[in-house]
């Protein structure tokens, strides 16, 4: 199934994708009144998972409760619904985007009378950025544009309106040749990339912005924390200068699109030895060994489709 085909679940039922339509007078496409999540499902050795389901579903209701959205379904409705949109669309592998959004019910910028409807799609989608970039590594750039400061747009909350500053972020990096942009938060510290989390190495210890410093609290991130703990490799959250992403031994970047991606080059300046380090080899290995089944499911990561 790729993108544009099968069918979408839409607030209870299952409708051909070209039937999934919202009228253009709904809150969120005049004021990005969305809330969303982007998990994965594996083919495993034991049939087609979704990884880290619960823990997305929860972030969903987190990113709800933010913006005072009432979810018209329970979350053992919504994680039904997801395992079923990838049954109804025959997938194995794929990536799944619930979204949960203010509808039709008037303007103004007052959401309260406009309803909470939700959806579910999922399709194929490949390595996000790229398919070298798993072993060889991807060449990121500052951004110019900052990430919203404290009590402003709230980071925790994975919500539509947030990402059109990461746009900026995606937009400006490839326009200037490269592949991703690494934004900073309002006091010029190291934040995350456009749609990822980010871990710095140095003298064998990994490092990794806290959720202060205007991030995402990514689930992949968790899993780079479990991971680290089980390979006794030292991981802490920390304030980041943006210097210490020139002078590290290696970065690499964590996502549910992104999984375990390697950086090799900052603002040109090769990162270490300029391609992928040994402690990101371990992460990224250890994280592909889980999520391709090669190797016992030992925090109960995934659930069965
Ligand atoms: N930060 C941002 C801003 C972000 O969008 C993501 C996920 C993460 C961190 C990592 O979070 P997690 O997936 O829970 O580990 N970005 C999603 C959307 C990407 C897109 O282009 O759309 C994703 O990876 O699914």
């Amino acid at each position: 199934m790729t993108f544009g085909e099968g069918k979408i679940w839409m607030d209870g039922e299952f409708v051909d994708w070209a039937d999934a339509k919202v009228h253009v007078m709904s809150h969120v496409i005049h004021y990005g009144s969305g809330i969303f999540e982007g998990l994965r499902c594996y083919s495993t050795p034991n049939g087609p998972a979704v990884f880290r389901l619960q823990e997305h579903i929860a972030r969903l209701y987190d990113s709800a409760r933010i913006y005072r959205m009432e979810i018209p379904f329970s979350p053992e409705e919504l994680e039904e619904a997801i395992l079923a949109t990838v049954r109804i669309n025959g997938l194995t592998s794929c990536y799944i985007r619930p979204l949960v959004f203010r509808g039709l019910g008037g303007m103004g910028v007052n959401p309260l009378n406009c309803p909470v409807q939700c959806m579910i799609a999922a399709w194929s989608w490949g390595k996000y950025l790229g398919d070298e970039a798993m072993e060889n590594g991807v060449s990121v750039r500052i951004a110019s544009w900052r990430r919203a400061a404290p009590n402003t747009f709230p980071s925790l909350a994975k919500a539509c309106g947030n990402y059109l500053n990461s746009q900026l972020v995606k937009m400006e990096a490839l326009q200037d040749g490269y592949d991703e942009g690494i934004a900073l938060d309002h006091a010029g510290r190291v934040s995350e990339g456009s749609g990822e989390n980010i871990f710095v190495v140095r003298s064998g210890v990994i490092y990794t912005p806290p959720s202060s410093s205007s991030i995402l609290p990514g689930i992949t991130r968790h899993c780079v924390f479990t991971l680290a703990r089980d390979l006794d490799i030292r991981i802490h959250q920390q304030e980041i200068p943006r210097e210490a992403l020139y002078i590290a031994d290696e970065i690499f970047f964590s996502g549910t699109a992104a999984e375990i991606t390697p950086v090799t080059r900052v603002d040109q300046i090769p990162i270490g030895t300029g391609s992928r380090g040994p402690v990101t080899e371990k992460i990224q290995s250890e994280f592909f060994r889980i999520v391709e089944g090669r190797t016992e499911d030992r925090h109960g990561w995934f659930t069965a489709v």
